[in-house]
């Protein structure tokens, strides 16, 4: 990923990283009038290791995001497949997106509205070398994409996360955690259905190798929560890490349902 950028500047992104200015990038806003329904016969979506336990877990301040990453003994690996997808895409990391108040944060949009976070699960497709080769592959990544809006019910997953938010409050620094299965979060498995369009990482160098995968069911987050995620700091006094919606030149956008 790019080192240095700044959401400020998001606009100048091109300048440095010319893929920035392609035409799959993401996010993107999801009218759902323009959604288009599944061809039929498709495998459903399947996933495993999202319950089994890391031997390690850990979590950093990256400068642009908070980033939650694990060790797991490989047969472990959470993985995702079928669905869209053609092959086994193995986690690489989580992160997320959010801004200063709960009228924007997140990175995609549904009919042009926001929401306050955004989660990201980030898969590689294991047919390729490891996650620097997948992404320059058009398939190399499949992204899970969470949309949050605030409400009453703390996430275990989060809060096991924001109880050492404490230690990774500055850009750079990082913390081991208390390893706990993925299933802390909560995450159906996009048991109500999803949209699914092709598109790109969000961030520098913006590379056009990502199927994203969004849930149509919005979970919760609590203020705590989001509270916890804006006094971690990032580069450049940045008080939100979201992109702009980018232009969909013409993609289309599927919804899927098991
Ligand atoms: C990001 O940096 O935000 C990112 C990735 C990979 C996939 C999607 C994404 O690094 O948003
Ligand atoms: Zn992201």
């Amino acid at each position: 990923r790019g080192q240095h950028f700044d959401y400020k500047k998001s606009d100048e992104w091109p300048n440095e990283y010319p893929i920035c200015a392609g035409d799959r990038q993401s996010p993107v806003n999801i009218e759902l009038h323009h959604v288009r329904s599944m061809e039929p016969g498709r495998p459903p979506l399947g996933r495993f290791g999202y319950d089994k336990k890391p031997t390690r877990m850990k979590i950093v301040n990256n400068g642009h995001t908070v980033q939650l990453s694990g060790e797991w003994p490989a047969k472990d690996t959470p993985t995702i497949y079928g669905g869209p997808l053609t092959g086994l895409y193995e986690l690489a990391q989580i992160h997320f997106h959010w801004g200063p108040d709960n009228t924007a944060g997140s990175e995609h949009t549904v009919a042009n509205q926001s929401f306050p976070l955004e989660m990201h699960l980030v898969h590689w497709k294991k047919s390729y070398e490891n996650i620097s080769e997948a992404m320059l592959h058009d398939d190399g990544l499949a992204v899970i994409g969470y949309l949050m809006s605030v409400d009453k019910n703390p996430n275990t997953g989060l809060e096991r996360m924001r109880a050492s938010f404490n230690k990774i409050l500055r850009p750079q620094q990082t913390t081991e955690i208390e390893p706990f299965p993925l299933t802390l979060f909560d995450l159906d498995l996009l048991k109500e259905g999803y949209v699914t369009y092709v598109g790109s990482l969000t961030t520098p160098p913006c590379n056009e190798s990502a199927i994203w995968l969004l849930s149509v069911r919005i979970k919760d987050v609590t203020m705590d929560e989001m509270d916890s995620f804006r006094k971690l700091r990032m580069e450049n006094h940045n008080e939100h890490n979201y992109r702009r919606v980018q232009p969909l030149n013409g993609r289309s956008i599927t919804y899927y349902y098991d």
